[in-house]
């Protein structure tokens, strides 16, 4: 179905269709279809627009991304469906690997996500042959990884929460991309984004544009200087105080 261009929440709809037209094609968990939703209460509040907090986390995630010698994109259904085009140019400028890994895991689910991100250009996605659980203490099907258990950083979106506090337990720096900041995960990582993916994957690409001819040292600096508290505080505060006029505008 189209939705009218001058329709006021379009943008918004046609999210939401990438969400259910996944869901058909076989990408897309039905829980998935709940998480959106979620997701989509806080962008409302955050008036869907990526907030300066969330820019100085992007930065820092970026910066930490190409100081990483082995880091690896955690793909799941959701965000494969809302912007695997951007996950994989993203994963080329920053030479990291994409991983599916899943947590309503089902070796058709994993093939038709992977054929996606092939489809997006990817020259290689991992974790699809691999069914041996190498996370350690963690129960979830999430635990079946083939290089997140040996990468260094791992940029986590939509997380179901129980991952990142054992991927920190391995010593893996996480960078998450979380709408929510009041979640487990966000809270966990040493990274967290509260921003919408498909605003977050860009800015992340036109920030190693930025970011790429820094030195080490400077990379090291930006990283160093991030408060993933005070960041997470900051971007709560705005949800909290989201004020009427940008809420009665829609
Ligand atoms: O594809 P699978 O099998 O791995 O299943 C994945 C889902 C998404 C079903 C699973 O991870 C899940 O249930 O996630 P939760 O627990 O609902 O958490 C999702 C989090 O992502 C919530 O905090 C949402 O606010 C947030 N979120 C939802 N949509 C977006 C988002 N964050 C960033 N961008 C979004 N578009």
């Amino acid at each position: 179905m189209d939705i009218p261009d001058d329709h006021p929440r379009a943008k918004s709809l046609r999210l939401r269709h990438l969400v259910t037209e996944g869901l058909e094609a076989g990408i897309v968990a039905k829980a998935g279809l709940i998480a959106h939703g979620r997701g989509e209460a806080y962008d409302y509040l955050l008036g869907e627009q990526t907030r300066k907090p969330a820019i100085e986390a992007i930065k820092a995630a970026v910066a930490v991304l190409l100081l990483a010698d082995s880091p690896v994109i955690s793909v799941n259904g959701n965000t494969c469906a809302l912007c695997s085009d951007d996950i994989v140019k993203l994963s080329d400028a920053t030479s990291c690997a994409i991983e599916v890994n899943l947590f309503y895991r089902s070796r058709e689910r994993l093939e038709k996500i992977r054929d996606v991100l092939m489809l997006s250009g990817a020259k290689s996605v991992y974790g699809i042959q691999t069914d041996i659980p190498n996370i350690p203490s963690l129960s979830s099907e999430r635990a079946k990884s083939e290089l997140i258990a040996d990468a260094d950083v791992v940029l986590v979106m939509l997380e179901d929460g129980d991952r990142t506090e054992k991927l920190k337990a391995m010593g893996k720096k996480v960078i998450a991309c979380d709408l929510n900041p009041l979640s487990r995960t966000a809270k966990m990582a040493d990274i967290s984004i509260v921003d919408n993916v498909v605003r977050t994957i860009p800015l992340m690409i036109d920030h190693v544009k930025e970011l790429s001819g820094l030195a080490d040292s400077e990379l090291s600096a930006i990283a160093a200087k991030f408060d993933n508290k005070k960041n997470l505080k900051d971007m709560e505060s705005i949800i909290r105080s989201s004020q009427e006029p940008h809420i009665s505008q829609r």
